[in-house]
């Protein structure tokens, strides 16, 4: 296992000559127009599509062409995408800088099957906390499991931050059609006491759960957020120090720091040191989507995640939606240049997804150096960023339609609403559709004079196009194509940081600032100044703060 690993810290010899292929091949395409591409094919829209796992993807609004994607293809090849792909679903440790096996994909593995890590076969254990998780679910869910004083679980909220929050929330909101609604859900992460008041500033303690969910269960924010809450159900509940144990319930892999917190570990849901933060909501750590869902919902969210592992395992690159998302997303970050990738749900479910993508995609793919310590010779990982549609249309699409930035854009849809109402959802669609024709084709000078518009105000009236889209279609969301959803994003990031040669797995990227916060709160919190050995700026601040709390 450790000579696999040590071969993939290796680019693969063949990598320069499909870039620098690509890299002439832009020369000759980048000023292409969509419009020229649609009118040289007519079955451009139909022949650049790919339907799989009940997922529609139209990527024809690209800036691409045959060749163009003949290339891109070519790269992953010679990337040795198809042997990542592979090291991957192995078990092998391609998380080289934590010495890590990466196996999200294990936590949706249905029973019965076997991935196998260190010499054991993981997809047992994967269930029998999925079992755990169910019973517990199910008693909060039935009233069976009661709080301190006998009332039922009416409040859960989730406490943990990153990886161990993004998931969670995201999902509860995208699910939230699936939610027993008599219950509320709320999620706790930021250190700022702010978010605590506010999560339980109307709430019962006697009727509030707490899940404590930290993979090591030392974070700063999540563990200072636990002991308030701690207090605060204790003080609400006449500070019965056994009352923890019916209120509090933690997600970890650290059995020693949840003991110490006094959380009784008949109630800590366990996973593995092979679930990266980021890739976790599938796991226990979706403990608060399962309650709020139920079980069987979870369950079949989980079967979404696998169908699109499979597809990724197996499908051809050109019919695979992850690579060929993760390919175009190299073509526009790496050729064009382009910085940033807008994702645009038009669902409001999905309003908390642009910001679960930006800890998946950014943190995964931000890296400076390649797997053997190199500086990397191209751009990494773009900016995600979002709105759900059609309120990002009132806003922001100015810059994407007229500014002067190429921003490739993923328009995420739903042929059936959960809401129907009236024409609502026709609207919605039709907004979708107007987006990205009006990205792709514009409005050239000709067609704005012929509107009788002054000569003066044409050219501010002018779209010049050849903006690229992928729009992507579902029939319903449900758990599945929830499932489905995350699950293409985790293998485009995937494809892409084995395009270029980086850990996507690790976050070494977090760690100063956390370490100098540490440094820092003492000397905010000692009576008097301490000697202050930061630069001039850092020092300036130290004091502007302590000398403004005390006026
Ligand atoms: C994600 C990161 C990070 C992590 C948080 C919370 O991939 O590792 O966002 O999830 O720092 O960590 P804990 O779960 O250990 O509290």
């Amino acid at each position: 296992m450790a000579a696999q690993a040590q071969r993939l810290t290796k680019p693969p010899k063949t990598r320069q000559k499909a870039w620098s292929a690509l890299a002439s091949h832009y020369k000759k395409v980048s000023k292409l127009h969509l419009q020229q591409l649609f009118a040289d094919d007519p079955k451009r829209g139909e022949r650049l599509a790919v339907e799989a796992v009940g997922f529609y993807l139209d990527y024809s609004k690209n800036r691409v062409t045959d060749e163009t994607l003949r290339l891109l293809l070519q790269l992953a090849e010679e990337s040795g995408l198809r042997a990542r792909i592979d090291a991957m679903f192995r078990g092998e440790k391609i998380n080289i800088t934590e010495k890590r096996a990466v196996l999200h994909v294990a936590l949706r593995a249905p029973r019965g099957t076997s991935i196998v890590v260190d010499g054991k076969n993981v997809v047992p254990e994967v269930h029998a906390v999925l079992d755990r998780m169910a019973d517990f679910s199910n008693r909060v869910r039935s009233g069976e499991w009661t709080g301190h004083t006998g009332k039922r679980i009416r409040n859960v909220i989730n406490v943990g931050i990153g990886g161990s929050d993004l998931g969670p929330v995201m999902a509860y909101e995208a699910l939230k059609h699936y939610s027993d609604r008599a219950m509320t859900f709320r999620f706790v992460s930021n250190i700022d006491g702010t978010d605590f008041a506010e999560a339980v500033r109307d709430l019962d303690p006697s009727e509030t759960l707490f899940i404590i969910s930290s993979k090591t269960f030392t974070t700063l924010e999540t563990m200072t957020n636990a002991h308030t809450a701690r207090e605060w159900s204790l003080a609400g509940l006449g500070g019965d120090e056994k009352s923890v144990a019916k209120h509090f319930v933690a997600v970890s892999t650290n059995t020693a720091e949840v003991t110490k917190f006094g959380i009784d570990t008949a109630n800590m849901f366990e996973f593995w040191d092979w679930v990266g933060g980021r890739y976790s909501m599938d796991s226990a750590i979706g403990l608060s989507t399962m309650v709020a869902i139920g079980p069987e919902n979870f369950q079949a969210m989980l079967n979404g995640f696998h169908q699109m592992d499979e597809h990724f395992r197996t499908a051809p690159f050109r019919q695979n939606l992850p690579v060929l998302l993760g390919l175009l997303g190299i073509w526009y970050n790496d050729f064009f240049g382009a910085q940033t990738v807008a994702v645009l749900p038009y669902e409001q479910y999905l309003k908390r997804f642009p910001a679960y993508l930006q800890q998946l995609t950014m943190e995964s793919n931000g890296k400076h150096v390649t797997l053997d310590g190199k500086k990397v010779r191209h751009d990494t990982g773009p900016i995600y960023w979002g709105e759900p549609g059609t309120n990002g249309q009132h806003s922001f699409y100015q810059l994407i339609h007229q500014g002067t930035r190429l921003i490739p854009c993923d328009f995420i849809a739903f042929s059936k609403p959960l809401n129907p109402l009236g024409r609502h959802h026709d609207m919605l669609i039709a907004n979708v559709c107007a987006q990205t024709e009006a990205l792709a084709f514009g409005k050239t000078p000709a067609q704005v004079e012929a509107e009788g518009t002054p000569k003066w105000l044409v050219p501010h009236r002018v779209f010049e196009g050849n903006r690229p889209s992928n729009t992507i279609l579902a029939d319903e969301l449900t758990p599945e194509t929830l499932g489905k959803l995350v699950a293409m994003y985790e293998h485009a990031v995937f494809s892409q940081g084995a395009i270029w040669n980086i850990d996507s797995f690790d976050q070494w990227g977090v760690e100063l600032g956390k370490v100098l916060a540490q440094r820092i709160i003492p000397e905010l919190e000692s009576k008097t100044e301490p000697q202050l050995l930061h630069d001039s700026s850092t020092n300036s601040l130290i004091r502007y703060y302590r000398n403004s709390r005390q006026s």
